[in-house]
This record gives C-alpha cells, structure tokens and sequence, in this order.
C-alpha cells in the first residue's frame, strides 16, 4: 500500500512538471517579460504568507550576476524532515507537487488566487536550475533541482541557530523569450508590497548594476496614500485610517482628500492590486456617498435638508488605499485582477459606515475639510451644469458659430480633414500659405491657454481660446461630448520647439485627455513635428529634428556648412514651413496614444498643481533637458 502511494506520487510529480513546461502560460499567465517577472512575486509571495502568519519580517531579493535572483525570508523555513505517508522529504513535496497545500497550509490568509498562488512547484519547474536552503531545527537544508527534478537529496550542510527560507533560481531560457529582470520593476511592486504589510522590511539589490532599495513602512496603508499625494495639496495633514475585521474579512482603509480634482482610489484583495476594481471597490463607494451624507446631513452642512452630494461630489480629490484580506479570494476579470466575492461589498459597506462615521465624529476638523471639499465640488458641477446650458442655450459652441480666427478648409467630408491647431498669430500666417486648403484648416491660438488643472469647467468655457478649439471640433465636451461631430479627423497641435511649446502642448493634451479623451482613444489626435535645425552647404539642404542628428549631419558634411536654428514656427517661411511640418508627403506627425496622454497630465499636475516643492523639484531634475530644448 505505502509502496504505491510512493509510486503514484511520484507519477503525479512527473506529470505535473510535464504540463507546467507544456502549457507555461496556464500557470503564470505568460512567457514573456510578465510572466517572467511573476515568478519572483510567485517566491516573494511564499515568504508574505509566513510574514502575514506572524513568523517573517525581512524579506530580501537579490538579481544576480548570472541573471538568477535569490529570495530570502527570515520566517519559520519550509518544513524539512520525512513525509511519512509519501516517502519523501516534506521539502521535496513543496517544491515538486502542484498546489502542494493540504497538510502544510499555514492557516492565515493566503496570497493566492488569481495567477498567484500556484506553488513553489511552478518557478522550479520553470526553472534551469533552482537551489533552496531551509535554517530550521538548528540546521542548514540543501536541496538543487533542474528544471524542476531533483539532483540532489536534502542535505544538512551545517549549524545554525536561526530559521528562514533561501530561494535561488534561474529562469529556463528554452520557457522564456526574454530572462533579464527589470530592477525598476521588480522594485515597484515590492514598494507595493511593502506599504501593504505594515513594518514588513523587504530589500532588493541588483548585482548587475550595484542599485539597492529597501522598503519598510510602519505606517503601512497610511503611508502609502501619502506617498500617492507628495505631489499634491492636501485638504488634511493626517490620512483617515482604520482598520477593522467582520466575518472573517479583513477590511482595511485609508484615504486623504487633496485639492486635485481627479479621483485616485486604490483596491487591493489579500496584497493583489484589484486594477479592474470588483466588489470591494463597489461597497467602499456606496459607503462613502452614504456616510458622507449622513455626518454632513447631521451637523447642517448642507443648504437644504433635501440636497444630497452625489458620489461624484464625494470622490473628487480623494486619494484612498483600500485593502482587504480574505479567506477565499475569487478573482475575475479580463486580467483577472477584479474581486469576485459577492459577500465582500455588504461585508465593506457596512465595516466602512460604521468606522468612517467613528473617525469623522472623532476628527472633526479632518471632516470639516472632507466634507467641505465634497461640498465645494458639488457646487461647482452645478455651476458647471448651468455655463454649459447657457453656452448650449446661446450656441456658442455650436459649429454654427465658427470663430473668425479659423480658416477652414474647403473640403467637407471630416475623415479628410485636418485642423493645424497652432501657437501664435505669426506661426497661424505661415500655416495658413503653407496649408494646402483643400483639406487642412488652421486655427492659430493667442498665447497660453487656460489652465486647466485650476480653473472649473465653467470658468474654462469662458476662456476664449477653449471656446474656440471646442467650436472648431465641433463635438462638444464631457457629458455631450459626440465624436460623431468631428469636423476633422486629424487634430495636429504645431508649437514651438522650445520650452512653452513643450509646455502650450502638455496643456493641450491635458485639455484633450480630461474632457475629450474618445479624441485620443480613436487616434485622432497628433503632434507636428518641426525640424529643430537647418543644415546647408553648397546645393545640400537638411532639417534635422534632434541635436544627435545636427551632430551626425555636421560630421558627415565637414566644416563650412551653415546651421541655422529654428526657434519658433514663425522662423520658419511658409515653403520650408510646407515642406517640413505639413506637407503629407515630407512630414512626420506622431499619432498621440492614451499614454503620452496620462504622461502630460502627470506632468501637468507637477507643472501646473498648487504644491511647490514637487514643481521645483522637477525643474531641478529636468533642468538638463529643458536646457537642451531653450537654447
Ligand atoms: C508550509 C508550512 C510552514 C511554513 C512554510 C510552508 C513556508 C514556506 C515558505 C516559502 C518561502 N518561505 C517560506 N516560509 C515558510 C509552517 C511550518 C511550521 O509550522 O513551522
């Protein structure tokens, strides 16, 4: 009997490995740099369950030389010692049986779920080679493996009076398309994973390129909402935090309003980032309309007994972390990073009423900020709501009132269209001889345009020059935005190579990316970009359109060529301005993507955002470049 229990275990092992290297992605999503990179969260992981447990509290990474990566735990180590029933080393099981659990389940939460979770037994079989050493009972363990077999028995290789788990690993490049690790990476999501397990320390380093970090936040959740806000203006100095467990769940959050008006809300479920939300995410909004009402209600802050701050009022500015650890997490989802569970959202709704409320009765000014801010944002969505009825009302932005300063083109059919939105009156005279008006329209604008991180929509739509993009598109903004409007389907935003083109474009994106984003999404929307340089000599002409290509260029051309730099648009005559920016045939436009679009807002927010210190800091850091961009 015990012989075959033997045998069929190691039948199992075997066919388990076979189907782990067969069908890689079943296990860990995929083979490419994701799936590469998980199998470092897959060992980290293993070491968080022994910290959550109670028993761990460094974890330390290393990426070494030879691109293998060692994770070391300072927890209770993987038990070692013969399994009675299956004859082998409880070790050896860890490592070579899929979803080995059972016996040796550590009766906490676990990290497991979505494509975490599956095993040690996954990375070793994933792996070229794979070494573990246990401290435990006084002794060191040592067991190698090889793409996921056994080389060696588990060996005592000598004293020790500490306990704790070594991992070492090197990615089996017949698996995967790529094996070199990314510090940043792996860096980012530890940082993640430190801000999530209070007091837990975790270090990396990287021997490839002698960079370190190390992670240890003993204010866990609350740090990292600070963390999210550096760059920001907060309502309150100190976060809302609370933590509280009910049925088994526990349910743990903190959040700070700031003077953004973005909203930046943060899930996770037993340390997995929940980017697709799920019913954690829901019952956390339904409770902070609710209970935001409730103390707002109760103290007379409204006007009206009867008025009621929407959710949309209440979340404008927030930043909040939530976390919440489970028993049984069922993850959903495209990327499987949506929370399941159903009994979650009345599980959360009703923890975060009871404790949010406690908090806000117990920190009244913290409340008076929160709620007047929710307060502030209601108001200024009615406002917002009526300048745009009126300007509806009125027409003002209907294509029926095309301003003076556009001059469109003849062509009437929008997906041949092209608007050359540009800075400057000087600039728009250039664009309009080099257009070829036919199918390109140019709408020169005055100046910068306005700010709008700071100023509400209805401040905005009495801006001028916003009222002018938003008529000459045709498509309305925000609620009644309608991409089936377009006038153009080709929107190019032409500035000056220098530091207020730079910064007239992030403006533009941001304005797009804020309140037309389909803009962006549908591809509509794309920089022009001018040449920086021209370069002459005898009957050679070149434009060149970084400094590298000016050098490149002067070398090859020798001495004596003439360099002339191109400051603004306005330099340049309307032939060469055709030639090298409009032209269909000879320019290069660069199709702006939802990324660059959430980049300049980032930027935007650092450039344009009330904190200081962050706007200073970022001058100083890019200080270089925009020397290279001002010459
Ligand atoms: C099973 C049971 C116990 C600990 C572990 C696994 C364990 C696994 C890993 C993997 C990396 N680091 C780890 N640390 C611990 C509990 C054993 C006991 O009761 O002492």
């Amino acid at each position: 009997m015990e012989d075959s229990t033997y045998d069929a275990e190691r039948i199992q092992v075997l066919e388990g490995l076979e189907a782990v290297r067969k069908r890689p992605s079943m296990y860990i999503g995929s083979t490419d740099f994701h799936g590469l990179h998980h199998l470092v969260y897959e060992v980290v992981d293993n070491s968080i369950d022994e910290a959550m447990a109670g028993f761990c509290t460094h974890i330390d990474i290393k990426v070494n030389v030879d691109g293998s990566v060692t994770v070391e735990d300072d927890g209770r180590g993987i038990p070692v010692g013969l399994h009675k029933k299956y004859k082998t080393d409880a070790l050896q099981l860890v490592l070579t049986k899929l979803h080995s659990g059972g016996k040796f389940d550590r009766k906490t939460y676990k990290v497991s779920g979505g494509l975490h979770g599956v095993g040690l037994s996954v990375v070793n079989a994933l792996s070229e080679w794979l070494e573990v050493r246990v401290r435990r009972k006084g002794e060191v363990h040592s067991q190698r493996y090889e793409r996921g077999l056994p080389v060696t028995e588990v060996e005592k290789i000598g004293p020790t009076d500490e306990t704790g788990t070594v991992v070492i690993f090197k990615p089996d490049s017949d698996i995967f398309e790529d094996t070199t690790f990314d510090f940043d990476i792996l860096s980012g999501r530890l940082r993640e994973i430190a801000f999530l397990n209070r007091g837990l320390k975790i270090s990396i380093s990287d021997e490839r390129s002698q960079m370190s970090n190390a992670y240890k936040y003993d204010g866990g959740i609350m740090e990292y909402v600070q963390y999210i806000n550096r760059n920001r203006t907060t309502l309150h100095e100190k976060p809302i935090y609370f933590k509280a467990e009910k049925n088994g769940v526990s349910v743990e959050l903190s959040m700070q309003y700031t003077e953004s008006y973005v909203e930046s809300i943060y899930t996770f479920a037993n340390n997995i980032n929940t980017v697709e939300g799920g019913s954690h995410l829901v019952g956390l909004r339904a409770a902070l309309t609710r209970t935001i009402n409730d103390y707002a209600r109760k103290y007379n802050m409204l006007k009206t007994s009867g008025e009621a701050l929407s959710g949309e009022d209440v979340r404008e500015g927030l930043t909040a972390v939530l976390s919440v650890k489970l028993p049984e997490p069922q993850f959903e989802g495209q990327t499987k990073t949506k929370l399941g569970n159903s009994e979650i959202r009345g599980i959360v709704e009703s923890t975060v009423n009871d404790k949010l409320f406690e908090f806000l009765e117990e920190n009244p000014k913290i409340a008076q900020a929160s709620i007047g801010k929710a307060i502030l944002a209601s108001q200024a969505r009615e406002a917002a709501r009526k300048a745009r009825e009126l300007t509806r009302r009125k027409g003002l932005l209907d294509a029926g009132n095309l301003p003076g300063k556009l001059a469109d083109c003849t062509e009437k059919d929008p997906s041949k269209c092209e608007l050359f939105i540009v800075e400057g009156d000087s600039a728009g005279g250039s664009a309009k001889q080099a257009r070829d008006r036919s199918f390109q329209a140019v709408l020169p604008l005055r100046g910068k345009i306005l700010n709008v991180e700071k100023a509400r929509l209805d401040k905005m739509l009495k801006n001028a020059e916003i009222r002018t993009i938003i008529t000459a598109l045709g498509t309305g903004i925000d609620t009644e935005f309608d991409l089936s409007k377009a006038r153009y389907h080709r929107i190019c935003i032409m500035t000056d190579a220098d530091v207020d083109g730079a910064h007239i474009r992030t403006l533009l994106l941001t304005f797009f990316f804020r309140h037309m984003e389909q803009m962006i999404r549908h591809g509509y929307i794309y920089i022009a970009q001018p040449p920086l340089y021209r370069v002459k000599k005898g009957k050679t002409e070149r434009y060149l359109f970084s400094n590298r290509e000016l050098n490149d260029a002067l070398q090859e051309l020798g001495q004596g060529a003439d360099v002339q730099r191109y400051k603004g648009l306005g330099e340049m005559n309307a032939d060469q301005l055709r030639e090298t920016t409009m032209n269909i045939d000879s320019r290069i436009l660069k199709r702006v993507t939802i990324e660059d679009a959430v980049e300049a807002n980032d930027l935007f927010e650092v450039l344009m955002g009330d904190a200081v210190e962050p706007r200073r800091r970022f001058i100083h850091e890019h200080a270089r470049e925009v020397e290279v961009l001002d010459i």
